[in-house]
């Protein structure tokens, strides 16, 4: 089965098709919050049945988001990714409450969270589970893995082999997200605001993610009352090469949306590239200056890769009727 997110041919190039520069979270047992999801402006809403809700509201979360996932999902914008958030393989019976939930389901999210994937193990035990929902519904599910504890990103590189199915080289996971509170649980170091305690692991799952062409989002902002920490944050994670953020409030998102995506400035420049590049290789030319700085095939990739995220992000270069962003008319 195609996936969005995987690469068009070996080589593992960035082909990143969903944007995901937000993901909100909506707590599944809050029908006042559920109701708010389609409206949110969200890339990705993520119902959940994990952490944001309590035990003993689980079933109740269940029950919502089926009936949720009944009536509303067919309302959703188009580009709008509906996600839902089980429970970890390791909770036991809760994740197996899960499961039996998911074969119930009469209409399926467009892609499913498995939190704390924290082994080969936990990826294996719930991919059969993904592939017979895929094969009931003939439909194409993307799964999202969390990286939690420092087990989960040492074994990330293996879980990421073993995402690769044999036959035709996709990657079963689309995309990961850093989950740094639980990393910071897991591993007994301490949170602070400059979330220097989590630069290695966030770049070590940043790195694995793109060495096989994948997209990873990263940690929640809990203080969502304070914007300027969320958009400072964000910043130095886009730099890093994180392609978005988990959200846990509607106010986030809209930050998360304008950070993530290529500035209009950076669009321009890589369309412009790209178009001086065209006219240079037809006369031979390898390197060759644009806007005062030497421009060769690494930097050509690099604005390749800018375009690509910029077209799923919806961007369109002004005056391009054609959206091709290329340069090209
Ligand atoms: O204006 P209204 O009263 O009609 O609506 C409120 C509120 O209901 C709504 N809202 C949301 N809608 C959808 N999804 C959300 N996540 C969400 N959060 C709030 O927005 C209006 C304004 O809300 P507020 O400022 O009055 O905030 P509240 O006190 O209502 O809610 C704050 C919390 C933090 C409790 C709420 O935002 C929330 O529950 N967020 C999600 C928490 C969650 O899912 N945690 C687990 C994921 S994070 C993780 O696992 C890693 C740590």
């Amino acid at each position: 089965m195609p996936h969005l997110d995987e690469p068009e041919e070996e080589g593992e190039e960035l082909t990143i098709a969903r944007p995901r520069r937000s993901l909100l979270y909506i707590p599944g047992s809050s029908q006042k919050m559920l109701s708010k999801g389609i409206a949110s402006g969200a890339d990705t809403i993520c119902l959940d049945i994990e952490d944001g809700v309590a035990a003993s509201a689980k079933g109740l979360a269940r029950k919502q988001i089926k009936a949720w996932l009944d009536t509303e999902m067919t309302k959703a914008p188009e580009n709008m990714e509906i996600c839902v958030r089980i429970n970890a393989v390791s909770a036991g019976d809760v994740y197996n409450e899960d499961i039996e939930w998911l074969d119930t389901l009469d209409v399926v999210p467009h892609s499913i969270a498995l939190p704390k994937m924290d082994s080969v193990h936990d990826f294996n035990t719930f991919l059969p589970i993904l592939t017979k929902l895929e094969k009931k519904h003939k439909k194409n599910i993307e799964l999202i893995g969390m990286i939690e504890s420092p087990l989960a990103v040492i074994n990330l590189p293996s879980i990421l082999q073993e995402s690769k199915s044999a036959d035709n080289n996709h990657h079963h996971l689309s995309a990961l997200i850093f989950g740094g509170d639980d990393y910071s649980a897991a591993s007994g170091c301490i949170r602070t605001e400059t979330n220097h305690e989590l630069d290695f692991p966030r770049a070590m799952v940043q790195m694995h993610a793109s060495a096989h062409g994948i997209g990873v989002l990263d940690i929640v902002c809990k203080e969502f009352k304070d914007p300027s920490r969320f958009k400072k944050e964000s910043l130095i994670s886009a730099q890093q090469g994180y392609i978005g953020r988990q959200c846990i409030h509607p106010s986030q998102i809209q930050h998360a949306n304008d950070i993530y995506q290529p500035s209009n400035e950076l669009f321009e420049w890589s369309s412009g590239v790209l178009a001086e590049f065209d006219t240079q290789t037809k006369a031979g030319v390898g390197a060759f200056t644009y806007h005062d700085a030497m421009i060769d095939m690494p930097t050509i990739k690099r604005a390749e890769n800018i375009l690509i995220r910029a077209k799923a992000c919806g961007m369109v270069l002004k005056g391009d009727i054609n959206g091709n962003g290329d340069g090209k008319q």
